[in-house]
């Protein structure tokens, strides 16, 4: 297609100017005397200052709090002039560095302005406190373009608005890393998108899926106190009159639960009864964390929200009470212990209260219980046999139960927010999907789920870059600007190493996680010896491999990707909950065992003998192509969120952890694809009145296009650095700069001529 993007050369090859136009020429220009430059401090900062003298290669600085220091002049990095501090578009630097790019974003930071575009992309940067930034107010004066400073509302203004203009389903895709505020971000969104409705009905029900989804999706971790456990795409549906009339919900990937912790610590005293609840203290798997209260939040109250936001999504109350018997029968599950009963090791369940308990709850007996934690059925040529379970066999059989009960138990509660929310017959095919997805991760160990997170952006970034190209080909096209001077990079070479069958990582995976000799090692190999012609993929030592993402190299580890892969879950785990009497456990077998014939297209579908079970990374490209299908049909919108500190605190903003993530999330990409291209854009009247005075000759005469023209004449600008379009100028990085440093001096000059020439009369 005509959107597909090339490939760019390799950044500084060419021709001198154009390197000069990519990262701004410091050594002549930027490093004169007076001038504003970034220099490296020795702890990796980077500092604005001031040149005082250049001689030889090396300058005297001066940064700002008076301190003076001697560096080498090629290191310098050009700072923009005064006049852009704190642009709310980053596109408006006439250098685009990434120093420049990191003080931009620190000094409106500094200013509580989180929100910042870069071109088209929102970047936010999370700011760990109130700011006064939302609420009707604000809502109103974005609805009327009262305001028009980049905000979430700005976006899904935008968002509304093109839906009703061009008649296209859009889409708000929200990434970043853990802890930067993407969950946030998508509240703010949806907030603004259900003020449309005045508050009540059904606005207010798709507000109130929040707290259930993060009660039952979202977990404290290291890195956020209330970090998101799973994916979300949030569809809201509008009617032909604008007004929202039912929404969707998809989410993806692994869960874990505030809601534990709300349920011990708010349940009434008749449910407490009902589902013999203990103290969070007591229940072995959350005695594992140590962790029983987040600063700031009440469980209790929590828990009365939640069941609050439960009864207005119209989830009856039986439902609440089954949802929440499952909820101690898996914390119970963790409780339940095994005995040996012979030399090899083999177990039985210990019945005792727990045991009894789980069995009371799931509905069935403690003996049903017994044969599925620690015998296993398997048919062998066709025979039936029966294998005891080892004591490590049977926890992990236990554990595994406990996991897809908790699974199915989430997946089963979206169904019933859908079914609440459901458009039905109101459905106009319109709508606006917000998506809040984990962003790019790379740790000093990385796994099977980075792997797999990381596949997912890859895509993504796909998404965004074809998104970015076509937006710059409809504007140079517009313009009448020659469009093939303007080059991107795509990331298609990393997403083949992925996808590529039989020989790209995933098939080679799952090809791998059906043989059972296989180990994590001789996985390693395999890629070894099959990918490392491929330039994305380096094989590294042992149990290692790399893969070269956009957003930088990450080595991963294979241990446990194998087993992280095959899905746990034993049919006898599935039979034991088709058998239970209580009502749930039978519904979630039955979609377990309707899931396991997957409709899903044969080529995704794993051979393994055992079951007909997609393994966990089949599953996962499975919902990730839908996921992109979806999007593929929607105008995108992009909001790239920033955690500016790794402790949670306002006010505190580290450059390097700041810039690694703007490389994680493409919001340098997006600055260096328009590097290659002309980010500086004004139109000729603006350029004509701005600098015309410079001119020797008089032009007042003349229309603005002939006046743009004879300035470019006039200082030389190269061919090269510039095109003329129909109503703007486009120009490459640093261009502008000269200009306004040029009229500057002017300037200063006929002031100090006026200030003597009075000094003389007076
Ligand atoms: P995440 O969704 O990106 O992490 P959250 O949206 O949960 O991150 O944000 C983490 C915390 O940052 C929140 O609990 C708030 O305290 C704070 N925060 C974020 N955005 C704002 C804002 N606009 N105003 C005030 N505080 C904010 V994870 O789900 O862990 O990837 O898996
Ligand atoms: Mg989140």
């Amino acid at each position: 297609t005509g959107t597909a993007p090339r490939r760019m050369s390799p950044a500084g090859a060419g021709s001198p100017s154009q390197r000069d136009a990519r990262w701004g020429d410091t050594s002549s220009y930027g490093a004169r005397k007076k001038h504003r430059v970034f220099c490296h401090l020795p702890n990796g900062d980077w500092a604005l200052c001031t040149v005082i003298t250049t001689s030889g290669d090396e300058s005297v600085l001066k940064l700002s709090e008076g301190k003076v220091l001697r560096l080498k002049t090629e290191s310098l990095e050009a700072a923009n002039p005064e006049i852009l501090d704190g642009v709310d578009d980053l596109m408006q630097l006439s250098y685009l560095s990434e120093p420049s790019v990191l003080y931009n974003l620190q000094y409106r930071y500094s200013q509580d302005l989180i929100y910042t575009k870069a071109g088209p992309v929102l970047v936010a940067v999370n700011p760990f406190k109130k700011v006064p930034l939302y609420g009707n107010e604000y809502i109103a004066a974005y609805r009327n373009k009262t305001k028009d400073s980049p905000h979430v509302y700005a976006i899904a203004d935008s968002a509304l608005r093109e839906m009703k203009r061009d008649e296209v389903n859009q889409s708000i895709i929200i990434s970043g890393e853990s802890g930067a505020g993407k969950t946030e971000t998508a509240k703010i969104a949806m907030q603004y998108l259900a003020s449309l409705g005045g508050g009540g009905g059904i606005e207010y029900e798709i507000l109130q899926t929040n707290p259930i989804l993060e009660a039952f999706g979202n977990a404290k971790t290291l890195r956020n106190d209330n970090s998101s456990r799973f994916g979300k795409l949030i569809e809201i549906h509008f009617s032909t009159i604008g007004r929202i009339c039912g929404a969707m919900i998809q989410t993806f990937g692994e869960r874990s639960y505030h809601i534990f912790y709300q349920l011990c610590a708010g349940a009434p005293a008749s449910l407490r009864d009902k589902l013999s609840l203990k103290k969070v203290d007591e229940y072995k798997y959350l005695k594992q964390s140590c962790c029983y209260s987040i600063a700031g939040v009440d469980d209790a109250q929590m828990f009365r929200t939640v069941t609050e936001a439960m009864n207005i999504v119209h989830i009856s109350k039986e439902d609440q009470d089954n949802v929440f018997a499952m909820v101690s029968a898996v914390l119970w599950l963790g409780d339940v212990s095994f005995t040996v009963i012979d030399n090899e090791n083999h177990v039985e369940i210990v019945v005792d209260e727990a045991a009894e308990i789980v069995a009371r709850l799931l509905g069935c007996s403690t003996e049903d219980l017994n044969l599925a934690l620690s015998k296993r059925h398997m048919k062998v040529n066709n025979e039936n046999i029966v294998q005891k379970l080892t004591l490590s066999q049977a926890i992990d059989t236990r554990d595994a139960l406990a996991k897809s009960l908790y699974a199915s138990l989430f997946e089963w509660l979206v169904e019933q927010i859908n079914k609440s929310l459901s458009v039905g017959k109101r459905r106009t095919g319109r709508s606006i999907s917000i998506l809040d997805i984990y962003g790019f991760e790379s740790f000093d160990r990385n796994s099977f789920e980075q792997f797999c997170i990381n596949y997912a952006n890859e895509r993504l970034q796909q998404h965004f870059n074809r998104h970015l190209f076509k937006l710059e080909q409809e504007e140079y096209v517009e313009d009448g600007i020659d469009w093939a001077k303007v080059e991107f990079e795509d990331n298609q070479n990393c997403l083949n190493l992925f996808e590529k069958k039989p020989l790209g990582l995933l098939s080679l995976l799952d090809e791998e996680s059906t043989f059972p000799n296989a180990t994590d090692l001789t996985f390693a190999n395999k890629l070894k010896q099959h990918l490392n012609n491929n330039s994305c993929f380096r094989g590294e030592r042992g149990k290692a491999f790399a893969v070269r993402h956009y957003a930088g190299e990450v080595a991963y580890d294979t241990s446990g990707f194998l087993e992280k892969n095959r899905d746990l879950l034993h049919m006898d785990s599935i039979q034991l909950l088709a058998k239970c009497k209580s009502a749930l456990p039978q519904i979630f077998a039955s979609k377990m065992l309707s899931q396991s014939d997957n409709p899903i297209p044969a080529p995704y579908r794993s051979s393994a003998a055992d079951s007909q079970k997609l393994s966990v990374a089949m599953k996962f490209k499975g919902q990730l192509f839908q996921l992109m299908q979806r999007l593929e049909s929607t105008t995108p919108h992009f909001i790239r969120c920033i955690k500016p500190n790794n402790l949670q605190l306002p006010a505190i903003y580290e450059q390097g952890l700041v810039l690694q993530q703007l490389k994680c999330c493409g919001v340098l990409e997006v600055v260096r694809i328009s590097r290659s291209g002309y980010p500086t854009r004004m139109t000729h009247q603006k350029f004509a009145r701005r600098y015309g005075f410079l001119l020797l000759e008089d032009v007042a005469s003349q229309d603005p296009l002939s006046v743009s023209v004879a300035i470019l004449h006039q200082f030389n600008i190269l061919p090269e650095m510039y095109q003329v379009g129909y109503t703007k100028l486009f120009f490459r990085t640093g261009q502008i700069g000269k200009l306004e440093d040029t009229r500057n001096r002017t300037l200063h000059g006929i002031l100090r001529v006026q200030s003597c020439f009075r000094g003389h009369q007076a």
